[in-house]
């Protein structure tokens, strides 16, 4: 596949998948996932579901998410929110986290006897917030959690172009090496949850390999919980904004780091499954006897 070019540089594409036919989920999807660390389902939803999260939006921005955060830089036009959690108080996200389907694409991919919700994740960047731009970062380094079959589904909720897209290190996940959480608002600086002994995530280094696809309103990047990532502010006239969903598979269990509370319950026990109201589980296989 050619080489897709932004005013900030060159990356290899995605590889993408018709999520309409069934290679979303099958051999093809599993292997680029478990080579490439992230993998693009285009058109995964219509916009009958979109329309779903749409609804949720205002909602969990407004209060309804306990977990919510509106950011307005100094001297930046567009303020940029995102909330985490919401699906326990706002039933459009719950709607589209339990009634769609999601879960079966994210059981698909994870495999083994269940899936269980983590947490849903709302990010907002409106026209114009030049500066809201996404360290490069792995998500497991800001998890409590032990284990690998972790992964992010990322609906974009509008057109996303090149230059407003996610960029993935490549196949940075194999190594399974887990590196420092970094601050998405100060990277230089401290953050209260990292971990100190563990080396700076990877950017982008010469010789790496980065990817990047432009995306449509209703395409899903599916990625791992180690594959080291980042994104650029939004420089659009217009919002960029996505929907994501993370979930655990059947090998994650607690181990008790220190973490923010979206990623932990008062009821886990360290090495024991995560698997409790907050983290229910959504498809499971059925026992054989
Ligand atoms: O969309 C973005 O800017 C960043 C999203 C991201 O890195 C994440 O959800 O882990």
């Amino acid at each position: 596949m050619a080489a897709e070019s932004t005013g900030q540089g060159e990356f290899a594409p995605i590889a993408w998948f018709d999520a309409a036919c069934e290679t979303s989920s099958g051999p093809d999807a599993l292997e680029a996932l478990a080579y490439d660390g992230v993998i693009c389902l285009r058109q995964a939803f219509g916009q009958p579901w979109l329309d779903v999260i749409e609804a949720g939006i205002d909602e969990a921005l407004g209060g309804a998410s306990t977990d919510v955060e509106v950011v307005q830089r100094d001297g930046e036009a567009g303020s940029f929110s995102f909330s985490s959690g919401a699906w326990q108080t706002v039933e459009p996200f719950r709607r589209f986290i339990f009634d769609s389907h999601l879960p079966d694409i994210a059981w698909n991919l994870l495999g083994g006897a269940h899936v269980a919700l983590f947490y849903d994740f709302l990010l907002l960047k409106e026209p114009h917030s030049d500066s809201a731009s996404t360290p490069w970062h792995q998500d497991h380094s800001y998890y409590p959690l032990d284990g690998f079959k972790v992964i992010n589904s990322w609906v974009a909720l509008d057109d996303i172009p090149m230059d407003s897209t996610l960029r993935f290190l490549r196949g940075s996940h194999r190594s399974r090496s887990l590196f420092r959480a970094v601050d998405f608002d100060n990277p230089e600086g401290e953050y209260r949850h990292a971990r100190y002994e563990l080396p700076r995530p990877p950017s982008a280094e010469a010789g790496a390999e980065i990817l990047a696809t432009a995306l449509s309103a209703g395409d899903m990047l599916v990625w791992t919980s180690y594959t080291v990532h980042s994104a650029p502010g939004n420089r659009l006239d217009r919002r960029r904004a996505a929907f994501s969903v993370n979930w655990v598979g059947d090998d994650v269990t607690f181990n008790g780091k220190p973490s923010l509370d979206t990623y932990r319950d008062s009821t886990q026990q360290v090495g024991a499954p995560i698997i409790c109201e907050k983290f229910p589980i959504v498809r499971s296989a059925p026992e054989i006897r």
